[in-house]
């Protein structure tokens, strides 16, 4: 009995922050990144409230280092001056508006954390809130850290040391940024105390920034002193926060991914990348038949799976060729299997468009940040790509919150790059990645009944404006998906999106 107690105390442990507490059956959240707070808190109420999203990453809403000197790019918030919440996003209460108001339509707020390091030395040092720091001191007096807060003595992390130098990895500086030390307790204290006051006004979670570059015995110290999820915001009581922490690991590094997972969930990057290859046609559709552990992935649970983010949809971070908005048909296609798949706990990206891959966001001439508009057809302008608006995206979202909880059953696939696949008996995908037409008769697992697919079109009134699928009596149905067609997938659910 005591055994099986122990046990049981053991594994909610490794689980306890690794649920996003998405409300109801939402399954999916999306990174707006630097997204202004107001507009966040617009979009949850007339976009992803209704379309069932779970959730939002948003960019890091503690004060930065005002970067002029290169027209404020995107990169000034990796440059935390204090943990005031005062960015170009908005402010603290626009911030507490914003939770508020997407708790309220079941969309809950992800915080990208900031814990590793503050600034780099520059010769501007006044931050977004108004606070100053001197950096040849190493003090911050906004939060205040000094001298003795940080890792001495002071190196910069070099290519070489990810491979063979896990030391050098945690205890220098990342690209010149002064390396906080978590092993201290007044670090420890301040970082707490701030990711505390966001979960106060109703964060579901975090994204931790630079996680390989801290030591996994403090990152427990600190999660573990966070409270639990505020119950005024929705949330059930003993809930412990999402968190989600970054380590970039494609292999062959002295820091791996498996010292995080045993603390809580973390990113997969080579989710992206391996999926990336094959839907660029660097690998057969076929052999997704094993997608998950098999692929050298992490446990499912563990796993915070994209396609691209914010770094590597613009050459910054580790791995190449990684499908982005701009390849649009390939990539929407990376997105539709990622949503089908059980695999992970799925996070869309969704951009503003840039040729200068150091550029911030849309902004005017007083660099502040331009909000971006909605057109007639529910895409965005002002520079905003939105790829969250895409039909064929969020459409995605809605099939994997039907899909639920069942697993993948009735693989097929014709050997090269044709593939479909059930969830249950609640959706059916196919995609067809080669150079000729798919035309066969599948077994959807679906109810008799006809059916819209979300990929061409969407249900409109009783009628539908993409292809109509006709399923028998015994599940079966003419799937076709040509080759030179505006997309490679077709999707059917039993949900209200799909089925007439
Ligand atoms: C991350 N994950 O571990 C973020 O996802 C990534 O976007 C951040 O880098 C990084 N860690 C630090 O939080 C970005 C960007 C860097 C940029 C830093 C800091 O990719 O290029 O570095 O933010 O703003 C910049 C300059 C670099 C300079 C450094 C220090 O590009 O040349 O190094 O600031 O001032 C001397
Ligand atoms: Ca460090």
């Amino acid at each position: 009995m005591l055994r099986f107690v122990v046990l049981l105390a053991g594994l909610a442990l490794t689980l306890a922050f690794k649920n996003p507490h998405y409300s109801g059956d939402r399954t999916t959240m999306v990174h707006l990144f630097e997204w202004k707070w107001d507009d966040i808190a617009d979009e949850c109420e007339r976009f992803l409230g209704p379309n069932g999203f779970g959730g939002i990453q948003i960019s890091p809403p503690n004060e930065n280092l005002i970067i002029r000197a290169h027209n404020r790019p995107w990169w000034e918030r990796y440059q935390p001056m204090s943990y005031r919440l005062i960015t170009r996003s908005g402010n603290e209460q626009q911030f507490t508006n914003m939770v508020r108001r997407c708790n309220n339509v079941g969309v809950r707020i992800y915080v990208d954390a900031i814990i590793n390091h503050m600034t780099g030395t520059w010769s501007e040092n006044v931050g977004t809130a108004g606070s100053t720091a001197t950096f040849g001191q190493w003090s911050y007096p906004a939060v205040p850290y000094g001298w003795n807060d940080f890792n001495w003595p002071n190196c910069v992390i070099q290519g070489s040391d990810y491979a063979n130098n896990a030391e050098r990895v945690r205890n220098c500086e990342l690209s010149g940024l002064k390396d906080l030390n978590q092993g201290t307790e007044h670090v420890r204290t301040m970082i707490v105390n701030y990711m505390n006051h966001l979960i106060d006004l109703g964060v579901a979670g975090f994204r931790i920034d630079a996680a390989k570059h801290m030591w996994p015995g403090d990152l427990r110290i600190i999660y573990e002193r966070l409270r639990n999820l505020n119950t005024n915001h929705g949330f059930p009581a003993g809930a412990r926060p999402y968190i989600y922490q970054e380590v970039i690991d494609l292999g062959g590094e002295a820091v791996t991914k498996h010292e995080y997972t045993p603390l809580a969930a973390v990113t997969e990057f080579k989710f992206g990348m391996e999926l990336s290859r094959a839907f660029q046609r660097g690998n057969q559709l076929r052999w997704l038949v094993n997608w998950g552990p098999q692929w050298g992935l992490m446990d499912s649970e563990d796993s915070l799976t994209f396609i691209d983010n914010h770094d590597n949809q613009r050459g910054h971070g580790a791995g190449g060729n990684i499908l982005t908005h701009r390849q649009p048909k390939e990539y929407k296609a990376a997105i539709a299997f990622m949503l089908a798949h059980p695999y992970g706990e799925p996070q869309l990206m969704s951009s503003y468009s840039f040729t200068d891959t150091e550029a911030g966001p849309p902004m005017n001439s007083n660099q502040d940040i331009i909000s971006p508009s909605i057109n007639s057809d529910g895409t965005c302008g002002n520079g905003w790509v939105c790829e969250h608006r895409w039909r064929q995206i969020f459409q995605m979202v809605q099939f994997r919150n039907v899909a639920g909880n069942t697993g993948l059953n009735d693989w097929w696939d014709n050997g090269s790059n044709q593939i479909a696949f059930c969830r249950g008996g609640q959706a059916f995908i196919a995609f067809n990645n080669d150079l000729w037409d798919l035309s066969q008769t599948l077994q959807t697992c679906l109810p008799a009944g006809q059916y819209c697919d979300i990929i061409s079109g969407s249900r409109s009134g009783n009628g539908c404006t993409g292809k109509v699928v006709t399923v028998g009596n015994d599940g079966r149905a003419h799937i076709s998906v040509g080759a030179n067609e505006y997309d490679m997938m077709l999707a059917i659910h039993v949900g209200t999106q799909s089925r007439i």
